[in-house]
């Protein structure tokens, strides 16, 4: 085979629970994904990455999952799910399942057999330790608050749960814990999915020796080190992919928390022995610190133009990267790094997708980014749904360690429910995502930004990301060139070329809402390829301006 079809495609994650209700009752669902796929395909994406839409009792949102071969009733039926596959393979649309097997709700058979008693045949499927002291094992915070382990009182022993107590570990040391998840990975590509994006994949082997870890924020202490990148977690995924997914012609991306360059090289070596590419987090965690992610904090360009360069070129022909600003589990991009004030809305968010879709990479889309959609800025707790918001208000307020009015304003800034709101389709009630009442707040700027509003504007965000996605498919310099970064000192502007044999593509993103001298497209010749403004005007960028252009 010759490229990687991968390489050259555009993936458009859908959160299902937010995207389109055909029943009524409030949530998303798969039919409601069906109706939609012309819409995707006119935007031009080529794969749909869909989150978990398996059984789930949706402790948190379908990631806890109690069936893995059964889809979540709310979402409708296995029937539903194999017209929708049918139906994109129909458009020439690929789909890549959201594959959460680090952990399975605790509602799942496997648990719930594993909890019975200390000899039963699945205890060993999931991680079991004696307490210490009358206490927990060790102190490890979980990713959504409190102890990472929890005492289960029939059998006097505490189990893991890297994130809600809802979604215990499955223990990837056990053999038979492999088999059927390989088994079950193999029943999907038979069924002609077209690839997974794995789940906290970089978890799945931990640190034998389960040590303390530092606790500096007065909560509990820190598991990264010892639960990320672990021991086997190369072994195992060789495993997999020599028992499933070199069998199939399928795309992999490995979500991975805390990875490094030196892991990702593994995780996604270029010889095909793992994964095709990872997520990683570096530039989503430019802010925050001393609690985590809650912070109110702007990003600074110094800081994101250090990570985003250093993915761009110590990957250079040694594995592939994953493009994103945002997806489920992050604010809105053009609020988080953009400006979403109605006067910039539209050019920042055209400005931060020019950035982004010239890199090195497959670019992703999250539903809703196309058109610009922007932050909730909910200001009532009530008002949010997320596990991981929801607990963190109550922790951090709770120890005083942060207080309510300033853990609202960080929940504006990085809660997960920005990016859940409803998808915006129309003007109508509920911006024509539900008949009923939705399950969580539409954005009241529904009205203003949606996407029929899009579509009839050919100067559109929409539109933007359709030209963007052409160039890919147009120019294999946007595919292949390599990527060098400059003017790195800038405090405003982004920049950077790529360079293909005699060719060289300059992209220049202004992320600041001033005037910023630029001298770089003073050369003679070049095409411009796209901009987000139409008059340029000499040795200056305009307030989020980009250009690109190929000379
Ligand atoms: O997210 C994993 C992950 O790294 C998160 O802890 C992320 O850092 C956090 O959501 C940011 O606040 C995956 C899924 O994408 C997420 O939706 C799930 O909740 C989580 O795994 C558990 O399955």
């Amino acid at each position: 085979m010759n490229k990687a079809w991968w390489k050259n495609s555009v993936i458009y994650q859908i959160y299902p629970r937010s995207f389109a209700d055909s029943s009524g009752d409030g949530i998303g669902d798969i039919n409601g994904i069906t109706e939609h796929l012309d819409y995707i395909k006119e935007l031009g994406a080529d794969i749909i990455w869909l989150s978990p839409v398996y059984q789930s009792p949706n402790d948190d949102n379908g990631y806890d999952i109690s069936d893995y071969q059964e889809i979540m009733e709310e979402f409708g039926t296995m029937e539903d799910f194999d017209r929708m596959l049918a139906a994109m393979h129909e458009r020439g649309l690929k789909l890549v399942m959201d594959l959460v097997v680090n952990h399975t709700s605790d509602e799942h058979r496997w648990f719930m057999e594993s909890k019975k008693s200390r000899d039963n045949d699945y205890r060993d499927y999931y991680i079991w330790k004696e307490g210490k002291d009358g206490r927990e094992p060790n102190n490890w915070g979980a990713c959504f608050g409190g102890s990472a382990w929890e005492y289960d009182r029939e059998t006097d022993m505490y189990y893991l749960h890297c994130f809600s107590k809802k979604q215990p570990d499955l223990n990837w040391e056990n053999e038979k814990v492999r088999r059927e998840v390989f088994d079950m990975m193999t029943w999907w590509c038979d069924k002609g999915v077209d690839g997974f994006r794995m789940d906290v994949i970089s978890m799945i082997s931990k640190d034998s020796a389960y040590p303390d870890g530092e606790a500096d924020n007065g909560l509990y202490g820190n598991m990264s080190p010892y639960v990320c990148n672990g021991p086997h977690v190369h072994e195992y995924l060789q495993e997999m992919n020599r028992e499933v997914l070199s069998r199939y012609n399928l795309v992999t991306v490995g979500e991975a928390s805390g990875v490094t360059i030196e892991e990702a090289k593994k995780y996604a070596n270029l010889d095909d022995t793992e994964l095709n590419m990872v997520f990683q987090f570096e530039h989503t965690d430019i802010t925050g610190g001393k609690h985590g992610k809650w912070t109110t904090e702007r990003m600074e360009l110094k800081k994101l133009r250090a990570v985003l360069n250093k993915w761009q070129t110590e990957l250079e022909g040694k594995a592939w990267n994953s493009l994103y600003w945002d997806n489920h589990d992050q604010p809105r991009a053009v609020s988080r790094f953009g400006n979403d004030a109605p006067l910039y809305r539209e050019r920042s968010a055209k400005m931060l997708a020019t950035c982004l879709h010239m890199m090195k990479g497959t670019p992703y889309i999250y539903q809703g980014e196309e058109i610009g959609m922007t932050n909730a800025y909910f200001k009532r707790i009530e008002d949010y749904r997320d596990i991981e918001s929801l607990n963190a208000f109550r922790d951090y307020t709770e120890k005083g360690l942060i207080d309510e009015e300033e853990m609202i304003y960080c929940l504006q800034a990085v809660s997960r429910d920005n990016a859940r709101t409803p998808m915006q389709w129309d003007d109508s009630r509920h911006a024509g995502f539900t008949a009923g009442t939705p399950w969580i707040r539409v954005n009241p700027n529904y009205p203003m930004i949606n996407v029929k509003a899009a579509l009839e504007d050919p100067d559109s965000v929409f539109y933007y990301y359709q030209k963007l996605i052409r160039m890919r498919k147009e120019y294999e310099i946007v595919v292949d060139g390599i990527f060098k970064g400059l003017l790195e000192e800038d405090e405003n502007i982004y920049a950077y070329e790529r360079t293909l044999d005699e060719k060289r593509m300059l992209v220049a993103c202004n992320f600041s809402e001033h005037e910023a001298a630029c001298s770089l497209f003073e050369q003679e010749g070049g095409e411009e390829l796209i901009s987000n403004y139409k008059f340029h005007k000499t040795g200056i960028l305009q307030p989020y301006e980009a250009r690109v252009v190929l000379y």
